[in-house]
């Protein structure tokens, strides 16, 4: 367990340099990172880490695990998140502030289809937009169903982009690995639930979504599978600050983030089929592949920690 003196309420970090819900210090997290929900895929694809190089492995009282180790002798880290937009937010801010130099992150998932995609295809998430529920629109039922209120039940944001070159390597990766015709390219939703803001009927709850679905059509017609993470990572790239590192150019590095997204297909639901869990390690053990084979072959500026502790 975590007993560490904690120092700095604002960005609180244990004396030995710990951060709060990650638990990783500097040193323990390379800048090549690939991060999925669940724990078992992360160990499914730490197995394909080199067998010569030591494995580092720490999971937190949180929930987060990470695993560092090299993969074709590049170092990389494995972290297993969890679910939510929460969960991503603690984990990419947690991890830039204990890593130097650039960061590339690729999530690999699951998600649920609206399109074409059926369960057991790959979706690369080249850019993303959140779905979250709108609290005032249940604030007040009566007024909710005399249809007095301007409030709607979900609110859209944006579009927020995944990084370009790293994407196109990961699709090339993937088609490499599964075919042209089991892999899709396009747009994801992040919704804040599994259940209401992702259209799913539950009749303990008044969610107000039966048209959800539609109206994710009518707003984003390109959109194409829902998940809960691959938003918060793409916004957060986009927010990460510019690095003191200069490239070849001399010019000041900005987003020191690069981030890219793909996930199978568990979920149809345009035809409300769900995948078998033992359909689902097939298919992470072949994509886990292409995810490390793309994460290695991606450019990026970054410096060894000069520091005994490191692990890689
Ligand atoms: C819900 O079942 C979870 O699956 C998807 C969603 O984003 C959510 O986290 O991704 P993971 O399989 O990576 O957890
Ligand atoms: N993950 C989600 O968030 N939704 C689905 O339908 C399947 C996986």
């Amino acid at each position: 367990t975590f007993e560490e003196k904690m120092e700095n309420a604002n960005f609180p970090m244990s004396d030995k340099g710990r951060v709060y819900h990650v638990e990783v210090k500097r040193g323990e997290v390379a800048n090549r990172i690939i991060t999925v929900g669940d724990h078992t895929r992360a160990e499914e694809f730490a197995q394909y880490l080199d067998k010569d190089s030591p494995l580092f492995r720490l999971s937190s009282a949180r929930g987060f695990l990470t695993i560092t180790g090299k993969y074709k002798g590049v170092p990389i880290s494995i972290i297993a998140i969890g679910m939510g937009l929460p969960m991503m937010d603690f984990f990419v801010r947690e991890v830039r502030s204990v890593v130097d130099g650039q960061l590339a992150i690729i999530r690999f998932g699951t998600c649920g289809s609206i399109g074409a995609a059926r369960t057991g295809s790959i979706i690369v998430q080249n850019a993303a937009f959140a779905i979250t529920r709108n609290y005032n629109y249940f604030s007040d039922t009566e007024e909710i169903e005399s249809e007095l209120t301007d409030e709607k039940p979900y609110n859209f944001t944006k579009i927020f982009h995944a990084d370009p070159q790293l994407y196109k390597k990961i699709e090339l990766e993937l088609i490499n690995s599964f075919g042209e015709d089991n892999v899709f390219t396009g747009l994801n939703a992040t919704c804040d639930s599994f259940y209401s803001s992702q259209g799913r009927k539950d009749g303990n709850f008044r969610d107000y979504n039966s048209n959800l679905i539609s109206t994710i059509s009518d707003v984003y017609p390109e959109a194409i599978s829902l998940e809960m993470e691959a938003f918060m990572l793409f916004h957060l790239a986009k927010s990460s600050t510019s690095l003191p590192l200069k490239d070849s150019n001399n010019t000041i590095l900005k987003n020191s983030i690069k981030a890219a997204s793909a996930a199978m297909v568990v979920a149809d639901r345009v035809t409300n089929d769900f995948i078998s869990p033992v359909k689902v390690h097939d298919i992470q053990k072949v994509a886990g592949k292409a995810v490390l084979n793309a994460l290695v072959d991606f450019e990026l500026i970054y410096v060894h920690p000069d520091d005994d502790d490191c692990v890689w």
